[in-house]
């Protein structure tokens, strides 16, 4: 049996094992790493928000080489900001689960998994049933870092212009909830009015969402909510806050029942939710903390960085962006993974094409950076075939991905008066993917975004301000929707490269389309 919920019933192949559990450790096989630190003597000095794989497979597993090392200050409280699934799965655990690492041998291709059981994880809060438990988690003595992975969704801002969305439910609701907030930045700012109340120390707020400026951004956005709950605390926050811009790049999908079933046989011991990701980690992160840090860059792949842009701006563009593109077409071709894309040579050549002719060169100079090979890099990791990670969860809220990992560089593009075709094409895949695919029939699971709903009217006609006659202009209503593409909007030369190769895919499919990336196109054709 497959399913997504981390809580999920206990696969057969489990049934009868123990629990993981700090009692049931000593039962693990020897290959499996575990906490070497005792768990009873730690402080809890980070607040996660966001308990999701993709915490519990960075910046968790990484803390427990800083805890291994004998510096206790640094257990973590998490807190799952909506649904009680994973404290759920994690309580019967107290808190351990297992990080799988998996990729093929290189000698025979059969799947191989590294595991680690990481035990830093102290306690999960779950915010919507005690969000007063969250705020004084925030303003307790011990907390000296407020860290976050809450998608891009989770900063209500405009992905456009990251301006705060002061329409947003959440915010409207939030600043009038000093003690019952339900968002990212409700429960940051009243977490630390408490901070001021109680006459606190200094905190550092680190973003490792995949936004530009990531720091730079929640500290806007931090800064810009504050000031509308009391100047003054502002001001607070501008001298005891820091907030670190960071790049964290590991590929984490979603866990399977298979997957529980398969660590489970290995563990000996049943865990409810484990995460699995690749083995390749990067995280970059400026060396800029309030009150302290772990030596997290203790671990291979990790560097407490001056400037973390240009990491920043490298991952959004050459991992994140071909993620997306070869999503949104793989998924509209009918293609699961995305380690099958990479498969079918049409989207290989795609995304090669892509990487080489139209991102990488919009770097500039990083020291020490072979272009060409980190774009082949990049594509072998998303060959790994031992990931199954969905095209469709790449996919999820295009809205709030795309303005920083196509938009940005395409600009660039257009600044310097060189082409950006296979951009304008990715743009046009995810018109696509958002209208059904091949046929318009291929994706039939709802587009899971949160600006489905306008998306959706500016490409059928529907909305306020479109009557949508055809193609070209369902394709110049995309373009104007502003939150996404901002100033791209009513760019006539854009539009009409975007509406080429997306009649192209309405039309013939993307296999057929994509045949013209490496032969005529459509721009070239008489
Ligand atoms: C992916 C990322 O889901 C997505 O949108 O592009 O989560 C990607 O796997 C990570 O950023 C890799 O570091």
């Amino acid at each position: 049996m497959t399913t997504d919920s981390p809580a999920g019933p206990a696969p057969d192949a489990a049934a009868g094992l123990p629990r993981l559990h700090p009692g049931t450790l000593d039962r693990l096989p020897a290959d499996v790493a575990r906490p070497r630190f005792d768990r009873a003597a730690l402080r809890a000095g980070i607040v996660h928000l966001g308990l999701g794989a993709f915490h519990r497979g960075h910046l968790a597993a990484v803390n427990d080489a800083a805890l291994a090392a004998g510096d206790r200050r640094w257990g973590i409280v998490g807190v799952s900001l909506r649904s009680p699934g994973t404290r759920d799965a994690l309580r019967p655990q107290a808190g351990l689960y297992t990080l799988a690492l998996r990729d093929t041998d290189p000698a025979d291709g059969a799947p191989r998994e590294a595991l680690q059981v990481v035990g830093g994880l102290l306690d999960i809060l779950v915010a919507p049933e005690d969000p007063g438990a969250v705020l004084d988690r925030v303003a307790h003595p011990d907390t000296r870092i407020v860290s976050l992975t809450v998608t891009e969704k989770g900063y209500h801002h405009d992905p456009a212009t990251r301006a705060l969305r002061t329409d947003d439910p959440d915010i409207v609701h939030d600043l009038r909830a000093p003690d019952a907030p339900r968002g990212t930045l409700g429960f940051l700012v009243h977490g630390l009015a408490r901070r001021r109340a109680r006459g606190l120390g200094p905190v550092t707020l680190l973003s490792c969402d995949n936004l530009p400026a990531n720091g730079d951004t929640l500290r806007g956005l931090v800064r810009a909510f504050a000031a509308r709950v009391d100047p003054a605390l502002a001001e607070w926050i501008d001298g005891r806050c820091c907030f670190p811009n960071s790049m964290v790049d590991r590929i984490v999908p979603r866990t399977t029942g298979d997957d529980r079933d398969r660590i489970a046989a290995r563990l000996g011991l049943y865990d409810a939710a484990p995460v699995v990701g690749e083995p390749f980690l990067a995280w970059m992160v400026e060396d800029r903390f309030a009150a302290g840090r772990p030596d997290w860059d203790a671990v291979p792949g990790v560097r407490f960085v001056e400037d973390a842009a240009p990491w920043e701006r490298l991952k959004l563009r050459l991992v994140n962006a071909p993620h997306s593109a070869l999503a949104y077409l793989g998924a509209s071709m009918g293609v699961a993974t995305i380690a099958e894309a990479v498969a079918v040579p049409a989207l290989r050549r795609y995304a090669e094409a892509l990487l080489r002719e139209e991102l990488a060169p919009t770097l500039g100079a990083l020291p020490g950076l072979d272009a060409d090979a980190a774009c082949a890099a990049v594509l072998s990791r998303f060959a790994n075939p031992a990931l199954g990670h969905t095209t469709r969860q790449v996919a999820m809220d295009g809205s709030q991905k795309i303005p920083q990992r196509w938009l940005a560089a395409l600009r660039d593009r257009r600044a310097q008066g060189a082409p950006a075709e296979l951009l304008a094409l990715a743009v046009a895949g995810w018109a696509h993917y958002l209208r059904g695919g091949d046929g318009g029939a291929t994706v039939t699971v709802p587009v899971q975004d949160p600006l489905a709903e306008a998306l959706a009217q500016r490409l059928a006609g529907s909305g306020p301000d479109a009557a949508v006659p055809d193609d070209d202009a369902r394709i110049a209503a995309l373009l104007d929707f502003g939150p996404v593409f901002g100033d791209l909007g009513g760019q006539p030369d854009l539009a009409r490269a975007v509406a080429r190769w997306y009649r192209l895919l309405a039309a013939h499919g993307v296999r057929a389309t994509l045949a013209r990336v490496a032969g005529p196109r459509p721009d070239r054709a008489a």
